[in-house]
């Protein structure tokens, strides 16, 4: 058994700490509650009082002491039912003098009472606490407004903040979260704005709305541009073996990464495996002379990585797909890390632009908690999702962008990180 004595200015205030250090389960015992004098000099001086409860806490099912940093999420959970409780009392004052009242209580926390613990005394909050505890809640107000972000109520609207706080987590900026909140309040009803499954499936529908997402291979020449290290050419080969071995499409590799030995070499072992042809252009001329000249139902060609700040390599590899632009239309794809930030992804969606990629992959998705950033600039740019990778195994690590799977994959870990007995 593990014993506990807490101390406060108010009851309310001991309450809710021995509530979030030790949690509210059964195996938490109050022994007692009482006002005690404050030790120090000028507490005698004064005959100050202070808030005293003690209890223990049950070996079998020794609560785990929450972490100190609480979010004010919690905090606030703690203060509603506090509210609740105290706004009851103070209707029910009159009415439940002494004995009843402490029979109320008493039913509140009977199960939790062992014989050899001493019976609960309680006194009712006073009109200051409450007023106390009010303070608190605009203080807590006050800081999460000068944070900025939406104007929700902190009690009735939790949920909705959770998200919006959710959604900043998770890399969107703070104006895409609040839109994806408001919108999604604006299509709930007001009386389950306390229910997280409720919320969070309209959430799901709201983000749903950003996402836009489209096929591969709708044209013949398919190239993929992208940083360093995107996942470039794991990624293309991934769609050769997908139209060429699963489709049995006639498909051919050129890569135009003409100066890395090994990047040739890595693209040709996966073409002989695959079997299928795979040739090297040096020249944005050879690369018309190799596209024209194919048979090939898709040919594939694969880039080398740039910094977005290169911007003459940039153009020197433009300049190969600008000698077959007039003859070929070119399906150009984004290929982006799910780990890119929010102010490198708005800049790899500009810098890219060169390409004219009309759609855009994630990469790596199995590297990263969230790619939420690459939602909001893809919605910025209205350019959809083909694919999405998750992993280096060419044959399998892919999928296809789908809307909801997206939008599941970005707040599925909010709706599961709430406590069960919420998720109504
Ligand atoms: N975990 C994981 N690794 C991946 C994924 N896609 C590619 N990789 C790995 O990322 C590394 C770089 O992949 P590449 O395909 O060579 O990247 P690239 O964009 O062609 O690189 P450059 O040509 O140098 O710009 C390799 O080790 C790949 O195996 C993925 O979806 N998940
Ligand atoms: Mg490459």
């Amino acid at each position: 058994m593990q014993y506990f004595t807490e101390h406060g200015d108010t009851h309310a205030e001991v309450l809710a700490k021995v509530r979030s250090k030790y949690g509210s389960g059964p195996e938490v015992l109050i022994s007692h509650q009482r006002e005690v004098p404050v030790k120090s000099v000028w507490g005698k001086i004064t005959r100050a009082t202070r808030w005293e409860i003690s209890g223990a806490i049950l070996e079998k099912n020794k609560a785990q002491p929450k972490k100190k940093d609480e979010t004010i999420d919690n905090k606030l959970k703690l203060l509603e039912e506090m509210l609740n409780r105290t706004s009851f009392r103070k209707q029910t004052a009159e009415a439940l003098p002494g004995a009843d009242e402490r029979a109320t209580l008493t039913r509140e926390i009977a199960p939790s009472l062992k014989k050899e613990m001493m019976p609960i005394s309680v006194v009712a909050p006073s009109t200051e606490q409450i007023r106390k505890l009010e303070a608190e809640i605009a203080e807590l107000k006050a800081t999460l407004k000068s944070r900025g972000g939406p104007d929700f109520d902190l009690v009735k609207e939790r949920e909705l903040l959770s998200l919006y706080e959710h959604c900043v987590a998770i890399g969107f900026s703070e104006d895409f979260a609040e839109s994806i909140a408001m919108r999604t309040r604006a299509s709930v009803a007001s009386t389950d704005f306390k229910l997280r499954k409720k919320i969070h499936a309209r959430a799901r529908e709201v983000l749903g709305e950003h996402i836009r997402t489209t096929t591969t291979a709708s044209q013949r020449v398919i190239t993929l541009v992208g940083p360093t290290g995107a996942g470039k050419t794991t990624t293309l080969v991934k769609l050769a073996a997908r139209l060429s071995v699963m489709q049995k499409r006639k498909v051919e590799l050129i890569t135009i990464d003409n100066y890395r030995i090994a990047a040739t070499e890595q693209l040709k072992v996966y073409a002989r495996i695959m079997d299928i042809p795979c040739r090297v252009c040096r020249t944005p001329e050879e690369l018309q002379i190799a596209v024209d000249s194919s048979s090939a139902e898709f040919v594939l060609v694969d880039t080398s990585g740039s910094s977005p700040a290169n911007q003459e390599f940039l153009s020197r590899q433009k300049a190969f797909f600008d000698a077959i632009t007039a003859q070929h239309e070119i399906e150009a794809h984004l290929v982006i890390p799910a780990t890119t930030r929010l102010v490198d992804a708005r800049l790899l969606f500009d810098r890219f632009e060169l390409f004219s990629y009309s759609k855009v992959i994630i990469s790596k998705i199995d590297e990263s908690y969230s790619f939420a950033p690459i939602i909001e600039v893809a919605d910025t740019w209205h350019r959809p999702f083909s694919m999405l990778t998750n992993g280096q195994d060419v044959a399998k690590d892919w999928l296809d962008a789908d809307r909801m799977l997206i939008a599941d994959a970005l707040l599925k870990k909010w709706l599961d990180e709430s406590d069960p007995a919420d998720r109504k």
